[in-house]
C-alpha cells in the first residue's frame, strides 16, 4: 500500500523546520530529497571500503568496483536495457547530452544536415547541439508548440526528411509538464534512418521508461532528481552505436595501450568514462533505484497525478492565475503565474511560509518567450508530497494576493 505519510520518515530533511515552519518542498523537478538508504550507502563506502575503482589488487578496491559496477547492473535493469556495456556514468544528464553531441556530432554531421529539436527543450539538450551545429554546418530546426502546450505533430512530415540525422527530444517538459509522445517520433525519425536521443530527465523517475520498448538510441537523466546524490548521471546509448563513436574525453582508465603519439581505446562504457569515476555517486544511484523500485514507479505515478490533479484545481481557486501547459495528461509539474505579481516576489512570500518552490526561466528561455512571460512559478511534486502540501501553498498564494492586493 503506498503511504506518501510512511515515505517521508525515509528522509531525513522532512523533520527540519525552515523559517519555524516545516519544509515544504515543491522543487523535486530542480532535485529531488534523498531518503536514508541513499546517504547510507554513500557513507558506508566512505567509511568501509573507499578505494579507487578498477584499480587495485586489493579487497576494498574490489569491493568498491564491484558495488560500482552492480550499480551499472541496477540501471540498465531500471531502464529495461539488454547490455549492462550500454550505460554511461556521467556527472549528470547535460554531460551525457555533451557526450552525445560531441562523439558522435562531430563525427557524422556534415554541412547541409539537420539536428531536429523542439521548441520545449532544457538549455541542456540545445545548447549541446547548438555548439555542435556551429562546428559542423549542420541545421537545427525546432518541432512547434500546439496552444495549449503540445508538440504539434502535424509539423512533422514537413521537418521530418531525410536531411534529419539527428533528433533530440525531452520526453517531459520540466517546465510545462506536458509527457511528449516520443514513441512517435522515434518511429517517424528512424523511417528516414535519423538517431534519436530522449532526454528523460524528468521521466525515468516518475512514469518509467523503458530503453527496449521505446526503441531510441540514447537516453539521458541525473541521479540527483531521482532520489540519488548530485554528480551522477546517465547516459545510456545502444552498444553497437556507442562501440562506433570517438572517445569523448581521454585520460585514464579509457584505454587499452598507450604510446607517445597514439593510443587505443576500451570497449564502452569504459571508454566514455576517463579519469575516476563518482564511485560514491554511483553507489548512491543503485541504492536510490532499489528504494524507487521498492516502492514501484506505477504507484509512485498514481500519487503524482492524484496530487497534480488537486494542485491544478487548488491553484487556480486561488484566482487571477494563468497555468500553462496541458490537461490532464502531465507529469508532476505546475507552472504558472499570479496575475501581475512577479514569480520572484511570489516565490519570495512563499519561503516565508517554509514553501520551497522554483520560480525562474527553467533554463527554457525560448519556451518562456513562446509563452511571452519572462519567468513562471513552478510547483513539482515527489512520492513524499501529501495534499497539505498543496493546500499550504494554496494558502500563501492567498497571501501573496492580498499582499500585492491582486484584483481580477
Ligand atoms: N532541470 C529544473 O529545475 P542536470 O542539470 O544535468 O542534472 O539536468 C539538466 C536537465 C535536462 N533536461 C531537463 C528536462 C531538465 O529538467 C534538466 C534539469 C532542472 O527544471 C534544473 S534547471
Amino acid at each position: 500500500m503506498f503511504d506518501a505519510v510512511k515515505i517521508r520518515e525515509d528522509f531525513p530533511i522532512f523533520k527540519r523546520m525552515v523559517r519555524g515552519k516545516p519544509l515544504i518542498y515543491l522543487d523535486s523537478a530542480a532535485t529531488s530529497q534523498k531518503p536514508y538508504a541513499v546517504i547510507e550507502a554513500q557513507d558506508d563506502f566512505y567509511k568501509n571500503y573507499n578505494a579507487n575503482v578498477h584499480r587495485g589488487i586489493y579487497a576494498i578496491s574490489e569491493e568498491a568496483t564491484s558495488a560500482y559496477e552492480q550499480a551499472r547492473d541496477k540501471v540498465a535493469d531500471f531502464i529495461g536495457a539488454r547490455r549492462r556495456e550500454g550505460v554511461v556514468f556521467t556527472r549528470n544528464a547535460t554531460e551525457a547530452i555533451n557526450l552525445v553531441a560531441n562523439s558522435w556530432g562531430r563525427t557524422n554531421l556534415k554541412p547541409g544536415d539537420e539536428i531536429l529539436l523542439t521548441q520545449m527543450e532544457h538549455h541542456s539538450n540545445l545548447i549541446p547541439w547548438q555548439l555542435i551545429a556551429q562546428q559542423t554546418g549542420a541545421k537545427l530546426k525546432f518541432i512547434p508548440l500546439t496552444p495549449d502546450g503540445r508538440l504539434d505533430l502535424d509539423t512533422l512530415p514537413h521537418l521530418m526528411t531525410e536531411k534529419v540525422k539527428f533528433v533530440s527530444i525531452v520526453h517531459v517538459s520540466n517546465a510545462l509538464g506536458t509527457i511528449n509522445p516520443v514513441d512517435k517520433i522515434i518511429r517517424a525519425a528512424h523511417g528516414f534512418g535519423a538517431l534519436v536521443l530522449v532526454d528523460a530527465s524528468q521521466s525515468v523517475q516518475h512514469l518509467g521508461v523503458n530503453v527496449r520498448q521505446l526503441d531510441c538510441d540514447f537516453m539521458a537523466f541525473s541521479g540527483h532528481k531521482m532520489l540519488g546524490p548530485t554528480g551522477i548521471g546517465v547516459l545510456w546509448g545502444k552498444p553497437e552505436l556507442l562501440d562506433k563513436m570517438p572517445p569523448y574525453q581521454g585520460g585514464g582508465e579509457m584505454i587499452t595501450e598507450v604510446h607517445l603519439e597514439w593510443a587505443t581505446y576500451r570497449e564502452p562504457p569504459a571508454k566514455f568514462e576517463a579519469g575516476t569515476p563518482n564511485i560514491a555517486g554511483a553507489i548512491g544511484l543503485g541504492a536510490a533505484i532499489d528504494y524507487l523500485n521498492n516502492v514501484g514507479i506505477d504507484q509512485i505515478r498514481l500519487h503524482e497525478q492524484e496530487l497534480i490533479a488537486y494542485a491544478l484545481e487548488h491553484i487556480e481557486e486561488v484566482g487571477d492565475i494563468d497555468i500553462y501547459g496541458p490537461r490532464p495528461d502531465r507529469g508532476g509539474v505546475v507552472s504558472f503565474n499570479l496575475k501581475g505579481v512577479h514569480p520572484h516576489d511570489v516565490s519570495t512570500i512563499l519561503d516565508e511560509d517554509g514553501i520551497a518552490i522554483r520560480a525562474g526561466h527553467h533554463c527554457t528561455q525560448p519556451l518562456m518567450r513562446w509563452l511571452d512571460v519572462p519567468a513562471t512559478v513552478r510547483a513539482s511534486v515527489y512520492l513524499y508530497n501529501v495534499k497539505e502540501d498543496i493546500d499550504c501553498l494554496t494558502e500563501s498564494l492567498k497571501k501573496v494576493k492580498e499582499i500585492f492586493a491582486v484584483t481580477a
